[in-house]
């Protein structure tokens, strides 16, 4: 089996990427390791404080978001870093080239109880002459995107990750501590009868999604004509990663609850990489109106209305927002 670093030789075409991820790889090594011992690590629970988002952290939060950024500061390739944890943008080397927006622990509400939860990032070329401390430099669309994936901390660690040219996945093995390449081209299949949404939140839904979701359930009998199935784990890297191997939707569309907020997930390091990745897969990823990827961003942590997953469904999903 083929070790990340020498796939990385091999396939990515800018060797100051493939360091970026190879970089990046180390302190997700690590997260996984704390994540794996578990209570014994002494990392479970709150942080006792707030990120900018006003959600309340835990300690693993924080500890990966450091690890992280100590080992892109470390690197010269890397311009500047945005995380889901840090209010603002922080430069790194003035000669690095790279931004690298990420969520350090995305669906850390389920760390303790032992459920499986991720690190997001995606890479961006910065302008020639832009600072790393400026927001207004991250500020491309997902189109821009040179680099997205994610690690997934389950019962193994994997790594699913696209330099552009499909999407590529491997297992950490352990006992040597390498990414070993399971998958060279993960391809996500174009129909599916499962979906994931948190159903909880129906009151708050636009009306078309209401009306996709209600046509769902009444599976044969409905004008979708098939019976589904439904999952809803609470972690967005879980979630695509059952789409990226055997297909289906995710959604977390917009919703009414908090007006400001149009959908609860972020474009930048969370609706982008993914939406990357479910599109160099096959898939399709949208907001329900336009592509996910196609947005301007304004802020660092905008949010996002996302659906995603195999192409035919989302395209189903879209065409009850058009009409
Ligand atoms: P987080 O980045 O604070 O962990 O929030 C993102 C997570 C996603 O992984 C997941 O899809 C979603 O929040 C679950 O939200 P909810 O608890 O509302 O179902
Ligand atoms: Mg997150």
């Amino acid at each position: 089996m083929q070790r990340l670093p020498a796939f990385l030789k091999e396939h990515c075409t800018d060797a100051d990427v493939a360091r970026i991820i190879e970089g990046l790889m180390v302190a997700c090594k690590d997260i996984s390791y704390r994540l794996h011992l578990g209570a014994l690590s002494g990392v479970m629970g709150s942080a006792e404080q707030e990120n900018v988002q006003g959600e309340c952290q835990k300690k693993l939060d924080v500890i990966s978001n450091d690890l992280i950024k100590e080992c892109l500061a470390a690197m010269p390739e890397v311009l500047g870093l945005a995380s889901e944890e840090e209010p603002d943008p922080v430069a790194c080397n003035a000669e690095g080239q790279y931004l690298v927006l990420f969520d350090p622990l995305d669906g850390s509400s389920n760390i303790d109880v032992n459920v499986t939860v991720g690190t997001i990032f995606s890479i961006l070329k910065a302008a020639p002459g832009a600072s790393g401390a400026t927001a207004a430099t991250y500020l491309q669309a997902g189109s821009e995107q040179v680099a997205a994936g994610y690690v997934l901390y389950g019962p193994s660690t994997t790594l699913m990750f696209s330099t552009g040219n499909g999407v590529h996945s491997f297992t950490l093995d352990p006992r040597i501590g390498e990414f070993l390449l399971l998958n060279d081209k993960v391809e996500i299949p174009e129909t599916t009868s499962e979906f994931a949404i948190n159903m909880s939140n129906q009151r708050f839904w636009l009306p078309q999604m209401q009306a996709y979701v209600a046509d769902l359930l009444k599976g044969e009998e409905g004008p979708l004509g098939k019976r589904y199935n439904m999952r809803w784990i609470a972690s967005m890297v879980a979630e695509i990663h059952r789409i990226l191997t055997r297909g289906g939707i995710f959604m977390y569309p917009y919703d009414n609850r908090d007006p400001s907020k149009p959908g609860k997930l972020r474009l930048m390091y969370e609706g982008n990489p993914m939406s990357m990745l479910v599109e160099q897969a096959g898939g399709k990823a949208s907001t329900g109106f336009d592509d996910i990827t196609a947005i301007q961003p304004e802020a660092i942590h905008q949010r996002v209305s996302c659906i995603m997953g195999s192409a035919a469904e989302v395209s189903t999903v879209v065409g009850y927002h058009r009409d």
